[in-house]
């Protein structure tokens, strides 16, 4: 009811009219991200319309991206972010900018002696004590991404420091300058439990080295965000 009903003399064909209705429903966020659309029976009662109707309205819509279809449970709203990376910015920041709510499920919060890549990634010397941050991220309450990241525990007050974001326990430390490594990657059993996803779902796997003002190593992220769900936008110029 909330979506609308079909307009009468309308001479598109019915599953258009109804994809109509569903994409702009999705776009005013009538329907909103992540939401279960109602199974396809009832939508064909609801409009007086085949199942097949419905179908091929709905398929339009996957295809476009703006629903997506779970093994099991049924058609949902996407809940895509789409994400400039030609700017540094927190998965907080991001999702403020945005309107909505960031929030973290951490996973573990330790420190310890560096470890050969890590050492290797930070530029630490063998011996030397990091910090390490492992959390689901989310924004209005879906799953985005897991994270994990280990900083210097010299670049800290204290593990304690990190309640939700990063970059503002780091303050001036945040980084200024960040290198990216993008993979594309299924998702282990382990992760797509973690984020509620279908198993061997599609990522993108995100490796980040985040350097402060003066060139130390701040940062060293390993991120694994979910394809259905996030969008990398760039902007890209001819050089001068
Ligand atoms: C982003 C960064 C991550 C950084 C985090 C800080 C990417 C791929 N990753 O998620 O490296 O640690 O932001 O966010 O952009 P926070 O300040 O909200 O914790």
């Amino acid at each position: 009811d909330r979506v609308g009903r079909l307009p009468a003399g309308d001479t598109a064909p019915l599953y258009q009219q109804l994809q109509r209705m569903l994409r702009s429903a999705i776009e005013r966020q009538v329907l909103a991200p992540d939401e279960a659309l109602p199974p396809e029976r009832d939508l064909a009662n609801a409009y007086n319309v085949s199942r097949v109707t419905v179908r091929k309205a709905l398929d339009g819509l996957v295809d476009a991206r703006l629903l997506t279809r779970r093994q099991g449970a049924g058609t949902f709203v996407a809940a895509r972010v789409e994400k400039n990376f030609a700017t540094i910015s927190s998965f907080t920041e991001d999702m403020h900018s945005r309107g909505r709510v960031p929030h973290s499920e951490w996973l573990a919060r330790t420190e310890g002696t560096v470890a050969p890549e890590e050492a290797m990634a930070l530029g630490l010397s063998p011996g030397s004590q990091v910090y390490r941050f492992t959390r689901i991220r989310y924004a209005d309450g879906v799953s985005m991404a897991l994270e994990y990241a280990t900083v210097p525990a010299s670049s800290l007050p204290g593990l304690d420091a990190v309640t939700e974001s990063l970059y503002d326990a780091l303050g001036a430390d945040r980084p200024v300058r960040v290198l990216q490594r993008f993979r594309a990657v299924l998702f282990t059993d382990e992760q797509a439990e973690l984020l509620n996803i279908d198993r061997n779902s599609a990522g993108l796997e995100i490796e980040r080295r985040g350097y402060t003002q003066d060139g130390r190593t701040v940062e060293f992220t390993k991120s694994w965000y979910r394809g259905d769900a996030y969008d990398f936008v760039a902007e890209l110029n001819v050089p001068p």
